[in-house]
């Protein structure tokens, strides 16, 4: 994709504008970023999906048995023939991963990393419906499907921004609009982390929320040295053989903060180490439940469907992403990570992008040793399978 190219999606800028003067800094109304926007699934659908066990799903009635009534999923059919008649929202989680088409929107986000986009949410709301003015951590694109919302943006937050007293949910206690509009089909609203925002139904109307994942400083540390210490012997140790006399035998001294400070330098200053756990997190399934591997895969018998013109395609809760380190490449699958020759690269960068992959596409990769290997063990593995006819 050429960051220098226009997109509709972003009102006509380029990736490499939106990249340097929105992202992660200041929110950009773009009208009929997908024009004539139709969303894929309707009401009924996206309410069927909550009836699921493996779907995550919210109701939020504000005036329900207290205000802003949280109900959590799966919700039972009568329920929502029970819900008032305005003023309720529901949420369902990672819809991607359950609707191909709503997966395939995610297409149009290809200007950003892959392994940075967590899922695509959708909400339903029937008029005056809101979640209440909040703020999130994360990045988000808001795509109207359905009917219009109004979006007011305001202040930036923090920890420290005054909140409702509820149990569950984090609404502002003050909001102040510094901006306001109807958002119609098609139409997106980007907003960076922290900035409060407050959407309400005009009528009945669906939101996309295409959310992104960014690990807060605390989940790098705690998660990277937790991954570190599976390679350090308990012989490692804080280690003083330069020790000097000292005058005060109660005082830590200088050197003592030196020597802690060099043995964490050392061990986290490895880039194969960090890059490895840094893959392996990233690409972690929002539900690991559902890449489970299927019965163990005989090569052979894999070669053989896919010669009969079988296609496999990603698992919709896998998650790839592949790098390399000096003249290794490494792909990480749904949180798992494998060292692969540098022979390599092109196949992997297709089985990270390809929707579909079958003899044609593969071609030459099914008569390489290695290449066969990697796509057996992918489906073994459970983050690639063969489509169902
Ligand atoms: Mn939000």
């Amino acid at each position: 994709m050429n960051p220098d190219t226009p997109l509709q999606l972003l009102g006509g800028i380029t990736a490499r504008e939106f990249l340097r003067d929105y992202w992660q800094k200041k929110p950009l109304l773009i009208r009929q970023a997908i024009p004539d926007f139709e969303s894929p699934i309707d009401a009924d659908e996206l309410a069927g999906l909550a009836l699921e066990e493996e779907v995550e799903s919210r109701l939020i009635i504000e005036n329900g048995e207290r205000p802003w009534e949280l109900r959590r999923g799966p919700f039972a059919e009568d329920e929502f023939s029970k819900l008032p008649e305005r003023d309720w929202t529901l949420l369902v989680q990672a819809v991607d991963q359950f609707v191909p088409e709503v997966s395939e929107l995610l297409e149009n986000f290809r200007f950003l990393p892959s392994w940075r986009i967590d899922d695509v949410m959708i909400s339903y709301a029937a008029p005056g419906g809101s979640v209440g003015p909040h703020f999130d951590n994360y990045d988000v694109f808001l795509l109207q499907g359905h009917g219009k919302r109004n979006w007011k943006i305001g202040q930036m937050c923090n920890t420290e921004s005054p909140l409702l007293a509820h149990a569950d949910l984090r609404i502002l206690a003050e909001f102040e609009a510094t901006d306001e509009w109807v958002l119609e089909p098609g139409d997106m609203l980007y907003l960076p982390p922290r900035l409060a925002h407050c959407g309400v139904a005009v009528d009945d109307c669906m939101t996309y929320s295409v959310g992104f994942r960014a690990p807060s400083a605390a989940e790098v540390l705690t998660h990277f040295t937790d991954f570190l210490s599976q390679f350090l012997s308990d012989e490692e140790r804080y280690t003083d053989a330069d020790a000097v006399p000292t005058a005060d035998p109660h005082q830590i001294q200088r050197d003592a903060l030196d020597r802690l400070k060099g043995l964490l330098a050392e061990h986290m200053s490895d880039e194969r180490l960090l890059l490895t756990w840094f893959g392996q997190f990233m690409t972690e399934p929002r539900y690991p439940e559902l890449v489970v591997g299927p019965e163990e895969v005989e090569e052979e018998d894999f070669m053989n469907e896919l010669e009969q013109g079988a296609i496999l395609i990603r698992n919709p809760s896998a998650r790839l992403a592949w790098s390399e380190v000096d003249d290794d490449l490494l792909l990480f699958a749904s949180g798992q990570s494998r060292y692969l020759p540098g022979k390599l690269r092109e196949l992997l960068k297709m089985i990270c992008a390809a929707d579909a992959l079958h003899a044609d596409n593969l071609g030459e990769w099914l008569k390489d040793e290695d290449g066969r290997g990697l796509l057996c063990e992918l489906v073994k593995q459970g983050s690639l399978g063969f489509a169902d006819e």
